[in-house]
């Protein structure tokens, strides 16, 4: 991406897909709503005549409702190289200005090259506060097209063995999202880059970078809606971002960092796992797990009827537990737990990333 002193700013896209599936996206409307607001926003209105000298009008819808109407002329139209309209925010801070974008599409050896100027705006603060919008629904173009694109924008970063990596590669696996995966080891210079604490895992969305599992699945939820990851009651959404804070605040402490890692990682005399830590881990682990219990009662999920967040975070756990030395031990005394643990496991997104260790 670069800008210039005539405040506009131009990106750059390659899409594996012809240059006339490119141009069609952006003239015919239908296409036109599956991509063309930033992740997280619908497009629920679209009326458009692509002749030039004719006009669109567009309207963006935010999950809390607000809108956000465009509307403005085509002033070029070549199939499938060149587009060329103005872009006028309605009823808006900006609504006075009237800027313009200049699509040019060429063919190049994974499909389309796509080059993007917008120009005309009258200051830099006004140019970049259209740079995330345009390189989030660029995102969702590409992944439009190719719905594999999702790889050339979302790449994670982390072990697969790590839980709360395989949390979010399970999120990823509901949601049938390409991405590249990155094996980053924790506190490399690579994954401190992306995650100031070097924890694992870190995701990237073009060039959003985003660190803590639960706002990565959150992330995820909001911008590939189905399946849904949150609950759709108000107490269901709270019950399960409870469970999400008590597996990463009490119960990943206890099941794997003591427990778990003490088996994998032995760092008691001898090279064997510390019996005072391990027997400490267990008393903690068996007072969690009778909790954990009662809040499954007859539910296959922690935070009520249907799998969600809360599942994604925890389930993990008590997998690595339920394989630990001892572990099944510590559960036999939680069937509800055990049932929770059988139903995921049969789940098709925790059975293709479950990692061997
Ligand atoms: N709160 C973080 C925790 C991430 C975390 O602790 N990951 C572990 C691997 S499962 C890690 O990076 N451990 C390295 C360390 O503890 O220094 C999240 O939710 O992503």
């Amino acid at each position: 991406m670069s800008q210039n002193a005539s405040f506009e700013l131009s990106l750059t896209r390659r899409i594996s897909a012809p240059p006339e599936r490119v141009f069609d996206a952006f003239v015919v409307g239908a296409q036109l709503s599956r991509w063309c607001a930033p992740r997280g926003m619908t497009v629920p209105k679209v009326a458009l005549d692509p002749r030039v000298g004719q006009g669109y009008r567009l309207t963006m819808e935010a999950r809390d409702r607000s809108t956000f109407t465009l509307t403005g002329e085509y002033r070029e139209l070549l199939r499938p190289t060149r587009i060329a309209y103005t872009w006028q925010w309605v009823d808006d801070a900006m609504a006075a200005l009237e800027t313009l974008v200049l699509v040019e599409l060429r063919p190049c050896d994974e499909g389309t090259e796509l080059a993007l100027t917008h120009s005309g705006f009258s200051d830099p603060a006004m140019r970049d506060a259209h740079i995330p919008g345009w390189n989030s629904s660029l995102n969702r173009l590409v992944e439009m097209l190719d719905p594999r694109g999702t790889a050339a924008n979302l790449a994670l970063s982390g072990d697969r063995r790590s839980t709360y990596t395989w949390s979010v590669r399970i999120a990823l696996a509901e949601k049938g999202l390409h991405y590249e995966m990155v094996e980053r080891a924790p506190h490399s210079a690579e994954q401190v880059r992306l995650h100031p604490f070097g924890r694992i895992p870190a995701l990237r969305d073009g060039d959003f970078i985003l660190f803590e599992t639960s706002a990565i699945v959150r992330y995820l939820d909001e911008c590939f809606p189905e399946p849904a990851l949150m609950p759709a009651s108000v107490r269901e959404r709270a019950r399960a971002e409870q469970w999400v804070s008590a597996t990463s605040s009490y119960l990943y402490d206890a099941m794997i960092r003591r427990y778990v890692l003490q088996y994998l990682f032995p760092k008691g005399p001898g090279g064997q796992p510390d019996a005072v830590v391990i027997a400490a881990a267990r008393a903690e682990i068996t007072r969690y797990l009778a909790i954990l219990d009662d809040a499954y009662g007859e539910h296959n999920a922690i935070a009520g009827e249907t799998f969600s967040i809360a599942d994604v975070v925890l389930v993990p756990i008590i997998d690595y537990l339920a394989r630990a030395p001892g572990g099944n031990e510590l559960l036999a005394a939680a069937p509800n737990v055990r049932r929770g643990l059988a139903s995921v496991r049969l789940r098709d997104s925790f059975r293709e990333t479950c990692p061997s260790v």
